[in-house]
């Protein structure tokens, strides 16, 4: 029996459908594609409702109107019928789920209600090995793969493919970027039957199979003497591999790639570039429609931070920029939303605004890996559509994308995503590719209601928590845009030097008498010359640049005044305590809600909220005992700083 938790989604027999029952009678499809079928078994599986071959103007109605686009749906209420219009079969079913969603979360308002997907491709990354670990994983084990082995619990895979039709994800890769040889073998005939069975099920709810693949599976499992995107023997090799894939799985959606990038293999090997690599695999997939998704985490993990000429923050755009029109057509790069990886705060990559001729992707992590993994509370939704509204007037980062990639944060421990809030992320992820426009109180109000509680009360303050999550999380973490401070190899926890003396690149250059990564053009590395002028010129000016990224572009004193007024150093030591009171609020606030929210979720998360807590005092203390010794600056408050 699979025990997936629903998470926003009415259980069976929900009562919380109760105000919809008198609409329960019968349910009428006006096609049976696959979709349009899982459409109607969705409904009664909420409820009992009989279906009807014959439209009679009551219960439910799942009709096409295709000019409602691929994935759009209109959902109309009238007083004896609940319409649902689709621009295909996965529209009705989105349309449904959406149905349910609101209906169960007391959000249904309008009469009609009516959403096109914003992007084609919205798809959702798994960092699951094929032992069932799962790399930047706080949500237990892996839901797709136990000891070498592909899950046979399809009732759970399909609970979580409902999920994810919920809001609107439309492909799914199971496995790591980070192939290993285990893995490598997921193209062979020793997995590919699993893997049909697995992308049968996601079918039904509109989602295509991707799978990560290693670069080198020629030399490694072929049995090839290289791997060379330029060989015929490995483009062969490619084309043969792509065939038994699409003679077993026909809509399989291609191949996500990290190649070149943290000691994984890539063209680099063999003297070519990216666009080499990236179109050898298209050329294999492109007669099945198939595509190849490229990410552009590349960079050069072993710098020396006395070496001022190197930027990990350039190097996603100095690797790829020059590459910009070489890209198949099934070719999409998968651009990190900062240019470094995930942190708290960071600039939105400049990569975006740059590439003109090549189909690009956001990568968004839902895991929270540097940013608290699923213990601190952190809704990540305002921190992507600060991603997707930057650049110029129509030339946002939205308005350029095709779509993104979330990395997953769900397993299969309690409440899928460890922490219950965490549900709100990926929720979140999904809502903001359907209507990017979308507030992100809005879709944490939906989230709470459908998912903790109706009670008005308690979901608004539940939503006030959401929304200043990052801010808390922010203010006892790293200060104003540097980044890391993180205890290395885990990433959760302070440890202020912990990646200053390794070489990563990831360094924040406090000293005595300041702090922060000068790229400046004038005097640092030159990475703002990687934005449009505005940009450019913005951050570039240290009387401009926005103090949430200051220590990010410049190397200040710390007695360098901020626009809030603030010195550097009384910032640092403000953030920190207020962060720390703000976290212990938040634990305030959760108890104060016990009697709204259902008893298991509430237990979970007082839990985590208890040791957030701890774990910001920590922070604190670190933080501030470090910059006081470095700096002997002392806090005007005067307030307790361990020496
Ligand atoms: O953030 C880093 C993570 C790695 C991850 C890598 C990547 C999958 O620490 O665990 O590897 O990014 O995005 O490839």
């Amino acid at each position: 029996m699979s025990d997936i938790y629903k998470c926003w989604l009415p259980e069976k027999n929900d009562k919380r459908l109760a105000l919809w029952k008198s609409y329960f009678t019968s349910v009428y499809a006006d096609s049976s594609d696959k979709t349009t079928q899982t459409a109607v078994r969705e409904l009664r599986r909420a409820a009992r409702i009989r279906t009807s071959s014959e439209r009679t103007g009551e219960g439910f109605a799942l009709v096409t109107d295709e000019s409602l686009g691929a994935g759009g749906y209109r959902i109309g209420i009238t007083d004896s019928e609940i319409v649902i219009a689709g621009g295909d079969g996965s529209g009705k079913l989105y349309g449904v789920l959406r149905f349910l969603t609101l209906a169960a979360g007391s959000m249904l308002k309008s009469k009609t209600l009516c959403e096109t997907p914003a992007y084609p491709l919205r798809i959702v990354d798994h960092w699951d090995n094929a032992d069932g670990t799962v790399e930047r994983g706080y949500s237990g084990g892996s839901l797709f793969f136990r000891e070498d082995r592909v899950s046979d619990d399809n009732e759970a895979l399909t609970d979580y493919a409902r999920l994810l039709a919920s809001v609107g994800i439309n492909a799914v890769c199971p496995n790591n970027v980070n192939v290993h040889d285990t893995e490598t073998l997921f193209i062979t005939d020793r997995y590919l039957g699993d893997f049909a069975r697995i992308a049968k099920i996601f079918r039904g709810y509109g989602i295509r199979l991707f799978l990560s693949v290693n670069f080198a599976a020629p030399t490694q499992i072929g049995g090839l003497d290289t791997a060379d995107p330029l060989d015929d023997s490995v483009r062969k090799w490619w084309s043969s591999a792509a065939a038994e894939i699409y003679r077993r799985i026909p809509d399989f959606g291609g191949f996500v790639v990290k190649a070149d990038s943290e000691g994984r293999p890539g063209p680099h090997t063999y003297g070519r570039d990216h666009a080499d690599g990236a179109n050898m695999l298209a050329e294999a997939l492109a007669p099945y429609g198939g595509a190849v998704i490229w990410r552009c985490f590349v960079y050069n993990c072993r710098t020396d931070r006395n070496d001022r000429s190197t930027d990990r923050a350039k190097a996603a755009y100095d690797n790829f920029l020059p590459l910009d029109g070489r890209f198949a057509d099934n070719v999409y790069l998968q651009i990190k939303n900062g240019p470094m990886d995930f942190q708290i705060r960071e600039p939105v990559s400049p990569l975006f605004g740059a590439l003109n001729k090549t189909n690009m992707l956001a990568e968004f992590q839902i895991t929270q890996e540097y940013t608290g993994q699923q213990i601190d509370l952190c809704y990540l939704v305002p921190m992507w559509k600060e991603c997707l509204d930057f650049g110029k007037r129509h030339g946002q980062v939205k308005d350029r994308i095709q779509g993104a990639a979330g990395v997953s944060n769900t397993g299969d421990g309690a409440f899928l995503t460890g922490n219950p809030l965490a549900g709100a992320n990926l929720y979140g992820f999904g809502r903001l590719l359907f209507d990017p426009e979308q507030s992100a109180d809005r879709i944490a109000a939906e989230w709470v209601c459908a998912s903790i509680t109706t009670n008005k009360i308690a979901a608004v303050e539940i939503v006030c928590m959401l929304v200043r999550s990052r801010e808390i999380y922010e203010s006892y973490t790293s200060p104003l845009g540097v980044g890391w401070m993180v205890v290395p190899g885990t990433h959760y926890g302070v440890d202020v030097d912990g990646y200053e003396y390794s070489r990563w690149g990831t360094y924040h250059y406090a000293d005595g008498d300041g702090i922060g990564a000068d790229r400046t053009q004038a005097t640092g590395t030159g990475y703002t010359a990687q934005y449009d002028s505005v940009n450019a010129r913005l951050y570039e000016d240290i009387k401009t640049c926005p103090d949430e990224l200051l220590l990010f572009f410049h190397h200040v004193p710390y007695t360098h005044v901020l626009h809030s007024g603030k010195t550097v150093i009384q910032h640092i030591y403000d953030s920190h305590f207020e962060g720390a009171e703000q976290a212990a609020g938040l634990l305030k606030d959760w108890k104060s809600l016990e009697s709204y929210i259902p008893a298991d979720i509430y237990a979970e998360c007082l839990h985590r909220f208890e040791l957030q807590a701890a774990n910001s005092e920590n922070w604190r203390d670190v933080v501030n005992t470090y910059f006081f010794r470095k700096s002997g600056i002392p806090d005007s408050h005067g307030r307790k700083i361990y020496e």
